[in-house]
């Protein structure tokens, strides 16, 4: 039988996602039926489920060239077809980044970046925002074959002047291909890849439920694509690094293994999957099928030592035997590709990762959402405890008494609007605060940064003058981010120090709003910076050949990756000034309903006693209702933890 253990967790997955959606919608409709559902609340509850729908898990395929990674994401994930889908052949085949996923507002497609957009400065993110730059092909699902020649554009190569190639900054990705076509005297042509980057917009099961797969082409094309480096790799949730049984563990190899994967966190080499594909090459007619094993495992080790990671995270796998067997439902030859070992690591290390970072990150959402709500009620529930305390006190008093407490809760509503008045006044100093944040993380103050740097690069050719000015450039973002957390600290006293003072003096639940931290941002940028040194020596050997297009290609990645971050911070930041001012906002409304409320009822019973006992049954029954509202937004919330903490939500051996 055929192992579908990872596609069966996946929809396992996707399905408990969607369980979890319905929880928080459910938390939400509940608070709009009880009226507890303001703007701010709308919004959150928005994004979190925005967060639940749009959750990819992106699994990204590197390596040198024909170590079979095409072939390995065939086998893994396209076997169904009954066919190869993406091309794999010997030598050079995938000749630029292909992303595969699902995305429902497109027709099935492929995309296409022109080679000629690494001309311009933009990249490849950016242009994803373009649609007219770039070359779309529907792919017509009917027919495999036409299918396959549609996804075989991501092998076409063009023959452009040494000279072009230079200017794309393409020169290291196929030195030897050019001073080969140099020695030939061929007029200083050469074949460069005809794309970009590629995008795969198709309907397969595990892509629609959000599951992105992004292939590589070779070593030197990693290195001249900054986007792979800096952007995609880093953000992708599992990276499997291939190596193929005959080629061995080559220079090359090393070379890609230590400057794209290995990094310096251990953290990160531990969550490597190394494959050794291309097992099949040792398996040997004339040895029993032991030996075969034993010299499998003798390879896997010394792979595991060569890389200094432990040889659990070594798997020995034919890649192409793999989907031979699934493609003619062979158990046997598939037990012996060793595929379903390697598809078990995934599924079992990927998704419940997955899971629990998405859980926990739903559940902490949804708790302090359910806080602010609570503190409401609570403000409710005392306000109402108030109110029966004064009337209570009133049984059998006579209309002087009630009188003087009407006096008295008419001071106090006074009191009340006065410190709205301060209030307001605070706002304004608030708002002007917000403002002056806002400007530190504008994207004006990055574009200005960005300007500078970009000039100083192309001014000066020396390493030390482009190391300085990246220097410069990194110091600057994180000055900014720097100064932006000491504003939103500023904020964040003075907001608490109002809200003491509010609770005080009104004698309200003190409510403490959460504060803001720059932390995430800042770690970007030193992750930035990290894979800024560690690539520009590398880089700086080929710029000093190819004048530059690189470094500067390299700059307008990070820089666009700064402006990412700034974004995120932009959006944040407004998130939460709304979080820290709408309590506020929600209680003052609270308190002022409730300061009416209590002067028309004395009112009431001023003119009619006998409507103390009614108003005192009634206000009993309110009561009740906030303690039953409180216990329903528990069960709310129990519901959802529910969902996020199941250990059922992976149904064992689908394949069994
Ligand atoms: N014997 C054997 N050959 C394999 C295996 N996997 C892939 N190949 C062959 O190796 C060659 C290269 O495979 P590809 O899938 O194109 O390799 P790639 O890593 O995608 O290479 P590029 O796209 O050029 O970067 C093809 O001819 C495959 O058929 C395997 O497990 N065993
Ligand atoms: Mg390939």
């Amino acid at each position: 039988m055929r192992s579908r253990d990872l596609a069966a967790r996946f929809e396992a997955y996707s399905d408990w996602r969607r369980r979890l959606s319905a929880a928080v919608s459910g938390l939400h409709e509940w608070l709009g039926q009880q009226d507890l559902a303001d703007a701010q609340v709308d919004i959150r509850v928005q994004r979190m489920l925005e967060r639940l729908h749009q959750d990819r898990l992106v699994v990204a395929f590197v390596a040198e060239f024909s170590r079979g990674k095409s072939e390995l994401i065939n086998a893994i994930f396209f076997a169904d077809f009954g066919q190869r889908l993406l091309p794999s052949s010997a030598g050079r085949t995938t000749m630029c980044p292909t992303e595969l996923l699902y995305d429902a507002s497109r027709p099935p497609s492929i995309r296409l970046l022109p080679i000629e957009t690494r001309q311009k400065e933009a990249t490849v993110s950016e242009y994803k925002d373009y649609a007219d730059e770039w070359v779309t092909f529907p792919l017509d699902l009917a027919s495999a074959e036409r299918m396959g020649e549609a996804l075989a554009r991501v092998s076409q190569v063009k023959r452009v002047p040494v000279a072009l190639a230079r200017r794309y900054g393409l020169y290291g990705a196929g030195e030897e291909d050019i001073l080969a076509a140099l020695e030939r005297g061929d007029e200083g042509m050469v074949d460069i890849p005809a794309w970009r980057h590629a995008i795969i917009n198709f309907p397969h099961p595990l892509l629609q439920q959000g599951l992105v797969i992004l292939d590589t082409p070779g070593l030197n094309a990693i290195g001249t694509e900054p986007e792979l480096t800096l952007n995609l790799l880093p953000n992708a949730h599992a990276v499997l690094f291939l190596l193929a049984a005959d080629a061995g563990v080559t220079k090359t190899d090393l070379e890609v293994w230590n400057q794209h994967l290995a990094g310096d966190d251990p953290a990160t080499k531990a969550a490597r999957l190394v494959i050794l594909n291309k097992i099949d090459g040792l398996w040997d007619e004339l040895r029993t099928p032991q030996e075969v094993d034993a010299e499998i495992d003798r390879q896997v080790r010394s792979t595991a030592t060569m890389l200094d990671i432990e040889p659990a995270q070594v798997f020995g796998v034919s890649a192409q035997k793999a989907l031979l067997a699934k493609v003619n439902g062979d158990d046997a030859l598939l037990a012996k590709s060793r595929l379903p070992a390697l598809e078990n690591a995934l599924s079992h290390k990927l998704i419940p990762a997955k899971r629990d970072i998405v859980g926990a990150s739903t559940q902490a959402d949804a708790r302090a959402l359910a806080a602010t709500v609570e503190a409401l009620l609570a403000a409710r529930d005392a306000g109402i405890g108030e109110q029966l305390g004064e009337l209570t006190a009133l049984r059998g008093k006579n209309t002087d008494v009630v009188e003087h407490m009407m006096a008295r809760v008419r001071e106090e509503k006074e009191l009340f609007e006065r410190g709205l008045a301060r209030y307001t006044a605070l706002r304004n100093v608030f708002t002007q605060q917000t403002t002056q944040l806002f400007d530190v993380i504008g994207l004006e103050s990055l574009r200005r940064t960005a300007g500078r740097t970009r000039k100083r690069i192309e001014g000066s050719p020396f390493t030390k003058g482009v190391r300085d000015a990246m220097g410069d450039f990194f110091a600057r973002t994180r000055r900014d981010f720097e100064e932006a957390g000491r504003q939103a600290g500023e904020i964040h006293e003075m907001m608490r120090a109002m809200y003491v003072r509010f609770a005080h003096e009104h004698q309200l639940q003190p409510f403490v709003p959460p504060p803001f931290s720059v932390l995430k941002y800042l770690k970007e940028i030193e992750r930035l910076e990290r894979a800024y040194n560690t690539h520009f020596n590398t880089l700086w050997n080929m710029v000093s050949k190819a004048k530059f297009p690189l470094m500067k290609r390299f700059f307008e990645t990070i820089a666009s990756r700064a402006k990412h971050a700034y974004d995120v911070a932009n959006r944040d930041v407004e998130a939460w000034l709304k979080a820290v001012m709408a309590p506020l906002e929600t209680h003052v409304r609270e308190h002022h309903l409730q300061l009416r409320r209590r002067l028309e009822s004395i009112k009431r019973i001023h003119s009619a006693s006998d409507e103390l006992e009614d108003r005192i049954a009634e206000l009993m029954q309110a009561r009740e209702a906030v303690g039953a509202q409180i216990a329903a937004l528990e069960d709310e919330l129990r519901a959802i933890d529910a969902v996020a903490e199941a250990d059922d939500a992976l149904p064992m051996a689908v394949n069994a």
